[in-house]
């Protein structure tokens, strides 16, 4: 057949040259796919390995029911093989040797991890690990709880020793031959390359999604979910290391200014006639998640959003001036503020988390030291927020979470408020009197997307949007109080205890949300108040009362022993108490170094004086912020010395002085 030319010419122009791309790229592939065999024959034993260990971590991930996301699994794996080929720098006689550490090294952190959550319901951190001891007599339970199917973690190393004598030593030696040694170098390079280049993308990618994620560590769980089992205990080491290097030793200077502030302020003030009015009472605090002080009072279409708690306050002593103190800690911190009196931590994260360590003085200790059994109760898992190790650390003798609860109705994060109330009003009938109770709802918790079975309110406009469904969760949290109040005076205890409820932190209810129910703040921190109500039967002069005086979290243990009849001689707390304390006086400082007086509120978003605002507190009006200076230096002053308690751990250090001083 004639050709003309032009084919010809088409022909060379992209068939032929097609044929020949196609028959060198097949070449080519052919030749990478070889060299691939070679090269992962060379390292049998790394190659091996690796893939046991996606075996060994989805059975692990299996085991403590948690998901991993793929990205998550990768870098896990990369991590596992960077370090397995940090073999290639030993002698060859020492890199099967290392091979089987690194195995034995990483199995049993996989072991360790499932064998504590089997006990614990959460992984392990060094800090809980250098706590363990002192989580009571645990070394034989674990023992006798060990849950012996980890052990698989263990079975491929004598199998791979097995393997590798039989044939795989020798199929290693055949191939490493067959590729050259920069070709093996490139190769084993090109995996910490990778695993640094994965890390990256998939740190910022989670960060990106939870903006602040790896700072505010409210989990280990949801910590070592997001960034793969060996990343995370990676980046514990190096947390946990941050805060043991850099914890501020105090001088001696600054461990005198610590004593001094505390003997003026806790040792020195004189009781007044409210000093153990409610003597020998219980005590059971609510801490009510994300209540805010807006909805007291407040009617929506004709109806109460908080029947009962309302009904409480017209029974006890309202604060409508309660502060808000907490900072990243969230509920964490309302517990701390409240239960030790001293402010969150400037360092990113949980106290529970960065001090779980330390010794503190608190509430539940110094009851226990006076008699009370002390219990506290949460419906979610002591995990969260490090609280089975904290509440513990804080005094309490028992504490009922998730884990310690008969399931019951519920939604959201758990048992609903009414379901857990019940329990607990059970558990609170049967302990030894005097007790401290203290309860942590969790019903209202964001979203507040109660089911629609619970909404009770006809709220018109309201439904559907934010403040809608937060009234509507308000109002089914109100509901359990309000039956947790009825269990108690039918069982008695409302007149034998003092019973206080308070909200743990704001809502994070935008400000047009705010505006949707009339609300328009003039400045930031206006409405950042949290419903506060004490109600005791000896304080009957006082029931009925709204107390006026501005305060906030870290009041509560002050105010509580002032009651009890417990001096605060000795003991190391920053918050004032509600009562026969001068009003012009009171202080309630902020993390970010804002702060309300009575009559005023100083608003810095960075803790600058210069970047601040004052106003008065009330209205809303600007003031001359040079009047906010002394103030300023003052709330600077509180940060500072809790700082030093909490970074120094200076509470067994200040008690250690004072005894010998005695
Ligand atoms: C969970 C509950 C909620 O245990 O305390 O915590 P939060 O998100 O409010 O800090
Ligand atoms: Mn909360």
């Amino acid at each position: 057949m004639a050709v003309s030319y032009e084919d010809t010419d088409r022909e060379k122009k992209w068939g032929v040259k097609e044929s020949l791309t196609m028959k060198g790229l097949k070449k080519r592939i052919n030749k990478l796919l070889s060299w691939t065999v070679c090269m992962v024959a060379a390292r049998a034993d790394v190659a091996s390995l690796l893939l046991v260990f996606a075996v060994k971590m989805w059975l692990f991930y299996r085991l403590v029911g948690m998901g991993v996301s793929a990205s998550a699994f990768i870098i896990s794996l990369l991590a596992v093989a960077s370090l397995l080929l940090c073999g290639n720098l030993l002698p060859a006689a020492w890199r099967f040797p290392f091979l089987i550490i690194a195995d034995g090294g990483l199995s049993l952190v996989l072991f360790v991890d499932t064998l504590y959550h089997s006990y614990f319901h959460d992984v392990t951190s060094v800090s809980l690990l250098r706590q363990i001891g002192q989580v009571g007599d645990i070394g034989d339970s674990i023992v006798s709880l060990t849950n012996w199917t980890c052990a698989v973690y263990f079975l491929d190393i004598p199998l791979l020793i097995v393997v590798y004598r039989w044939k795989m030593k020798r199929v290693i030696l055949t191939y490493q031959t067959r590729v050259t040694k920069t070709a093996r170098r490139i190769a084993a390079l090109s995996i910490p390359a990778l695993l640094v280049v994965g890390t990256t993308v998939h740190v910022e990618r989670t960060v990106a999604q939870v903006p602040g994620f790896l700072d505010a560590r409210y989990s280990n769980k949801a910590l070592l979910q997001a960034l793969g089992i060996y990343h995370y205990h990676l980046y514990d080491m190096y947390q946990y290391s941050k805060l043991s290097l850099g914890g501020k030793e105090a001088s001696s200077s600054e461990l005198e200014e610590v004593r001094q502030w505390f003997w003026e302020h806790n040792s020195k003030l004189p009781p007044g006639p409210l000093f153990g009015r409610a003597k020998g009472q219980n005590v059971i605090v609510v801490q009510e998640e994300s209540l805010q002080a807006f909805v007291v009072d407040l009617k929506v279409n004709g109806q109460e959003v908080t029947p009962h708690l309302n009904q409480l306050m017209r029974e006890g002593l309202a604060f409508p001036h309660y502060y808000d103190q907490t900072h990243h800690g969230r509920t964490s911190d309302g517990e701390f503020n409240s239960l030790v009196s001293l402010y969150p931590s400037s360092i990113a994260g949980s106290i529970y988390f960065n001090f779980a360590e330390n010794e503190f003085d608190s509430m539940p200790k110094v009851l226990k030291q006076h008699g009370y059994a002390t219990v506290s109760a949460h419906a979610y898992t002591g995990a969260f927020w490090n609280r089975a190790v904290m509440h513990r650390n804080l005094g309490f003798e028992q504490s009922f979470f998730m884990e310690d609860l008969k399931p019951g109705e519920s939604f959201g994060w758990g048992l609903t408020d009414e379901a857990f109330f019940e329990q607990m009003n059970e558990k609170m009938e049967a302990l030894p009197k005097p007790f401290f109770a203290f309860l942590i709802s969790l019903s209202n918790h964001h979203p507040f997307e109660v089911p629609p079975e619970y909404k009770q309110l006809d709220l018109g406009e309201l439904e559907g949007t934010f403040m809608g469904n937060y009234l509507h969760s308000s109002h089914y949290a109100d509901q359990a109080l309000g039956h947790l109040i009825r269990l108690l005076k039918q069982n008695g205890l409302y007149d034998s205890s003092i019973l206080v409820v308070y909200g743990d932190h704001d809502a994070g209810v935008p400000e047009e949300e705010l505006r949707k129910i009339g609300i328009v703040p003039k400045y930031e921190r206006q409405y950042d108040k949290v419903p506060m109500v004490i109600y005791s039967s000896a304080l009957a002069d006082l029931n009925g009362t709204v107390q006026e005086q501005v305060s906030g979290h870290l009041d509560l243990t002050p105010t509580l022993l002032y009651l009890l009849g417990i001096p605060q001689e000795g003991h190391y707390f920053m918050g004032q108490r509600l009562f026969d304390f001068p009003d012009d006086q009171r202080l309630v400082v902020f993390r970010d170094g804002s702060y309300v007086t009575q009559t005023s509120a100083f608003i810095t978003r960075d803790g600058l004086f210069e970047s601040g605002k004052y106003y008065e507190r009330d209205s809303g009006e600007p003031l001359t912020v040079e009047a906010a200076k002394e103030r300023f230096l003052t709330a600077q002053e509180r940060l500072k010395l809790s700082d030093l308690m909490l970074e120094g751990d200076l509470f067994s250090v200040l008690q250690r002085m004072s005894d010998e001083r005695r």
